[in-house]
């Protein structure tokens, strides 16, 4: 990929999205179009030197307008959330496969060289995810399929669509399985989002408010590994530059249960709280690790940071944004959508 070549990040008001640009345009990249359906004052990042366009990309129409002259397409375009949104918003999540088909037509229609999906490791078999003991998922345990209801199907019904653009069409596609990914820049409130956000803004709000509680959805005991968003957007790129043709893990090996997360970010702030665990909220699977053999054998690399230092990143970058809006602060523009814009 050349310095002057046109990329298409989709979804680039989000977390990821947003990550990627920042990353893409550090690395001396001229040519940056971010897509996503927001209003502009709700994106997390967003760069004047980047072509913005405020697009709902469930169209046809629209996806093609983007994709003319884009000679890398990355999609982290959905319509998504952790568990608290996805276990309420099946249809919705399953919408997003308009998304990706389009992108796809229209990646093919205008001659895109390379075409990167952002999947999930909610694809995988619910039989292999029982166990609290963090099992580690190979790519095989996709199939025999029974994925996460809803959001879940439609990623692997996508992954596919993906394999077959490639084969029968000859569009270079590459697929990644991301395992949960946290950092700063992401969705901390609101109710799309994931545990290591909910858990820093629990522990920061007792904190602030000296109500030694905290609610934790489940019995804490459910295993993760999750991903700092560098290591994510570091892994995209070399997948996406990389000859893997099948979907691949994208995550952290290092599993934690979900009361080991609390214990992180009790530590990181200073305090010991109380546990509530609500057993009815929405829990997804008991357990859950990336097998990173295939990545390692592919690539000789994995994500490596540890949890306790993007955890740390994460907490403060809240803390702030947290304090921020407490005082009523400029960047927080609407209680509902996490509205922060960054220009530099
Ligand atoms: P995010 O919600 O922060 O970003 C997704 C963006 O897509 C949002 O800004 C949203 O407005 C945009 N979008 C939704 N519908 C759209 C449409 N019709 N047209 C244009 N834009 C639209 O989520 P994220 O964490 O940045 O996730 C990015 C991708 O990675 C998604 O495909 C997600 O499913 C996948 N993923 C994320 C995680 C994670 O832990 N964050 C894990 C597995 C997979
Ligand atoms: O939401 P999530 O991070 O998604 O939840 C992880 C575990 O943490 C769940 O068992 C949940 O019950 C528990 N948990 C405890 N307290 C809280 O306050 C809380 N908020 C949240 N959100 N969870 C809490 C995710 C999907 C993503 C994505 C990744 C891929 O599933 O939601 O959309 O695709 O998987 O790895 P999780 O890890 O179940």
């Amino acid at each position: 990929m050349g310095i002057n070549d046109k990329i298409l990040v989709a979804g680039a008001g989000g977390f990821i999205g947003g990550a990627l640009i920042s990353l893409l345009r550090k690395q001396g990249y001229r040519d940056l179009r971010a897509v996503d359906s927001k209003p502009f004052d709700e994106w997390y990042q967003r760069f004047e030197d980047v072509e913005n366009l405020s697009l709902d990309l469930n169209l046809k129409e629209n996806c093609e307008t983007v994709a003319k002259g884009a000679v890398e397409i990355y999609n982290l375009a959905a319509n998504m959330g952790g568990m608290g949104f996805i276990e309420h918003n099946k249809a919705l999540c399953m919408l997003s496969v308009l998304i990706n088909t389009h992108l796809l037509q229209a990646a093919l229609k205008y001659g895109a060289k390379r075409f990167f999906y952002a999947s999930s490791a909610c694809v995988y078999n619910g039989d292999k995810q029982k166990t609290f003991e963090a099992p580690s998922l190979k790519e095989e345990d996709a199939y025999p399929a029974l994925a996460e209801d809803g959001y879940g199907w439609e990623k692997l019904f996508s992954e596919r669509m993906c394999r077959h653009f490639m084969e029968d069409f000859g569009l270079t596609t590459r697929v990644a399985r991301f395992h949960n990914v946290y950092g700063p820049w992401g969705t901390w409130f609101g109710g799309r989002e994931k545990a290591p956000a909910a858990i820093c803004r629990k522990v920061i709000e007792a904190k602030v408010l000296g109500r030694h509680e905290i609610e934790i959805w489940g019995s804490g005991v459910q295993t993760r590994s999750f991903m700092f968003i560098d290591d994510c957007t570091d892994g995209i790129q070399r997948i996406s530059n990389s000859d893997i043709l099948e979907p691949i893990n994208l995550g952290s090996s290092e599993a934690v249960t979900i009361n080991q997360l609390v214990d992180i970010a009790e530590e990181i702030a200073g305090i010991k709280l109380k546990r509530n665990y609500d057993l009815s909220a929405p829990k997804g699977v008991n357990g859950r690790n990336s097998d990173n053999a295939l990545i390692q054998k592919y690539l000789h690399w994995e994500p490596s940071t540890p949890l306790r230092v993007g955890l740390e990143k994460t907490y403060r970058w809240i803390y702030d944004q947290y304090m921020a809006r407490e005082r009523g602060e400029a960047g927080v523009v609407r209680e509902a959508g996490n509205s922060w814009s960054a220009s530099s």
